[in-house]
């Protein structure tokens, strides 16, 4: 038996459990993170404070020991299932809000990048938001770009990349769409760690996002700005 076998999570106190959750997130342990994040919801904790507190809070540990060669790809993946598994639970809290639609948003991971936590969290709390939120998925050529812009006819783009290698394939899609005359038909935001605000300015986006609650602050206020810049046409 291990010492995992006999901790009870719902015996601990808060601070204990956050710091139990940040081990299983490490050890990636699916099921005891979807009972933690069960435990904070039965103890009144917001969907959102489970999620930036107790998930993010332990994937950054992970990301750390990652870069620094102690935890390898199928360790982390393995914490990633464990994420998403707690993200599951939570993503239907933070989406009902009950919020009037407010814009819509076409969402994806660039070409060669497989990431997609940050962005589904970017998803997440968007149609928390009351955005409508569709999302293309990870690795997405420009083609799947325009080819969803066209059908969808979304307010807002919004490109994710993690690696230092693909975040410059942002600015192939932005410069595909100044090309067929369609860039400013959308408000541009793009995220990922490896990003800031220098690099949104430079590839031609709108704005850079730090994190999935900057993003919806952003696109809310890009979305004012589209309607009274619409208003006085
Ligand atoms: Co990868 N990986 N990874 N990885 N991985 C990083 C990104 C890395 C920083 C780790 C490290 O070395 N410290 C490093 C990149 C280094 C660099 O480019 N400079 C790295 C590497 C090197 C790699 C591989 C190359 C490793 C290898 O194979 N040798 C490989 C690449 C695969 C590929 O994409 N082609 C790889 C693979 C993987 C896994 C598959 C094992 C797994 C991904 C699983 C998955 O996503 N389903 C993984 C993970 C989990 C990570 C870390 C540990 C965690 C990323 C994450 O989910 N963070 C990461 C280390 C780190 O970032 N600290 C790392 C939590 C998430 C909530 O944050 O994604 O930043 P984040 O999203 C935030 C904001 O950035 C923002 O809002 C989000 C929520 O607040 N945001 C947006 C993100 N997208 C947005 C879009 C927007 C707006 C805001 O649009 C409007």
């Amino acid at each position: 038996m291990s010492d995992e076998d006999d901790i009870i999570l719902s015996e601990l106190d808060d601070e204990e459990l956050v710091a139990q959750m940040f081990d299983d997130l490490y050890d990636g342990l699916k099921e005891e993170i979807e009972e933690g994040v069960n435990i904070l919801l039965e103890r009144e904790w917001a969907p959102y404070d489970i999620l930036t507190k107790a998930l993010v809070g332990g994937m950054t540990i992970v990301g750390h020991d990652f870069r620094d060669g102690i935890l390898f790809v199928p360790e982390v993946l393995l914490a990633a299932n464990a994420m998403k598994g707690g993200m599951a639970i939570l993503k239907p809290l933070l989406a009902e809000t009950g919020a009037p639609r407010v814009g819509k948003m076409v969402i994806g991971t660039v070409k060669g990048d497989i990431h997609d936590i940050g962005k589904n969290l970017v998803g997440m709390m968007m149609e928390g938001a009351g955005f409508e939120v569709v999302d293309l998925g990870i690795n997405n050529a420009v083609e799947a770009y325009l080819e969803a812009m066209e059908a969808e006819g979304p307010d807002i783009l919004g490109m994710s990349a993690l690696l230092t290698t693909t975040m410059p394939y942002m600015k192939v899609v932005i410069d595909t769409m100044v090309e067929q005359g369609i860039r400013d038909d959308y408000i541009v935001l793009v995220g990922g760690a490896p990003l800031n605000e220098e690099f949104g300015k430079a590839i031609g986006a709108d704005a850079y996002c730090r994190d999935a609650a900057v993003a919806v602050e952003t696109a809310k206020e890009w979305m004012g700005r589209k309607h009274n810049s619409m208003q006085s046409a």
